[in-house]
């Protein structure tokens, strides 16, 4: 009875390290966001979900606190958002609205204080809007942590490198950790996790949180080699017991051009020598060497197709 008691506490403990980071999330839908969510059309009314939590493996928690929010147009004018108290998935978050009027980029961003975690998160996102309207998404809006993006976050597809600097109170944030994470929605978040327990049993988490630095001059890189929506979080100093951190949202899309194309050429080729084996088949004589010949064409097909979508 004793040892399976603290058999029990040593599994919960376990599976309380099975977890990423956790981030403030900023999604312009719904927790089934898409990088396409991050574009926004003139006149367009976006309503941006916040929510707090671990991105990869698509758990939420309550927010301890409201989040305040604003918006950067952009001709550089800045609004505060009034964020609006909502339950997602059973926790506590916000959301908040507001209409692209303008063409260029818009740039939101919240602060959120947690309690539990004694983090305060700087976090933001970039809403693009209009053809060649490229303005406005590497504008500083003077958050207390801040990542500078160098690459414009829009327009950016798998196995792209993203760089930036991070700063704090607006000067070169050295030698600091920089999270790196990427969002699933529940059903992938929970494919996933298992896989990575299952083949990663050490450490399931240094897979969900990759981790780089930055360098001297606050300026770090890292490959975002999947499409998806992106968490990037540099690590400031503490203030008041509150660690400082800066987090920009990067929305990554599917490679361009897509590779269903190459992929629906080797399909044909695939039916082509299919077909040439079943008329084979059909034929009363022996196959010889037209049979064989077939059936390797078709094993070296699939092997490059195995490869493609790798
Ligand atoms: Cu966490």
């Amino acid at each position: 009875m004793k040892w399976k008691g603290l058999l029990f506490i040593a599994m919960l403990i376990a599976t309380i390290g099975i977890a990423s980071a956790h981030f403030t999330m900023l999604f312009p839908k719904g927790m089934d966001v898409t990088p396409q969510d991050y574009i926004a059309e003139l006149g367009e009314t976006k309503t941006i979900l916040i929510v707090w939590g671990h991105p990869f493996e698509h758990i939420l928690f309550d927010m301890t606190s409201t989040p305040e929010v604003s918006v950067r147009d952009p001709e550089g004018n800045v609004k505060k958002l009034s964020p609006t108290e909502i339950t997602v998935e059973g926790k506590k978050a916000y959301k908040v609205s507001l209409t692209i009027d303008k063409l260029g980029d818009w740039v939101v961003y919240a602060k959120y204080k947690d309690k539990d975690e004694k983090l305060v998160d700087h976090v933001k996102i970039i809403i693009h809007c209009g053809e060649e309207a490229w303005y406005g998404w590497d504008a500083n809006v003077g958050q207390k942590v801040e990542i500078m993006p160098y690459t414009r976050p829009y327009g950016l597809e798998e196995g792209f490198v993203f760089t930036g600097k991070a700063l704090f109170d607006g000067k070169a944030l050295a030698n600091a950790d920089v999270e790196v994470e990427k969002y699933h929605t529940k059903d992938v978040a929970d494919e996933v996790v298992k896989k990575a327990e299952k083949m990663f049993p050490y450490d399931p988490p240094m897979m969900f949180t990759r981790v780089t630095k930055t360098n001297s001059n606050g300026e770090f890189a890292y490959t975002l080699d999947e499409p998806g929506i992106w968490f990037i979080g540099a690590y400031g100093p503490e203030v008041n017991g509150f660690t400082q951190r800066g987090i920009i949202i990067v929305p990554v899309l599917k490679s361009f051009p897509p590779r269903e194309e190459s992929s629906l050429e080797l399909q044909s080729k695939i039916k082509a020598l299919e077909d040439e084996i079943a008329a084979l088949k059909t034929q009363k004589k022996a196959p010889g060497f037209g049979l064989f010949g077939a059936v390797v064409g078709l094993l070296i097909v699939a092997h490059l197709i195995r490869r493609k979508a790798k």
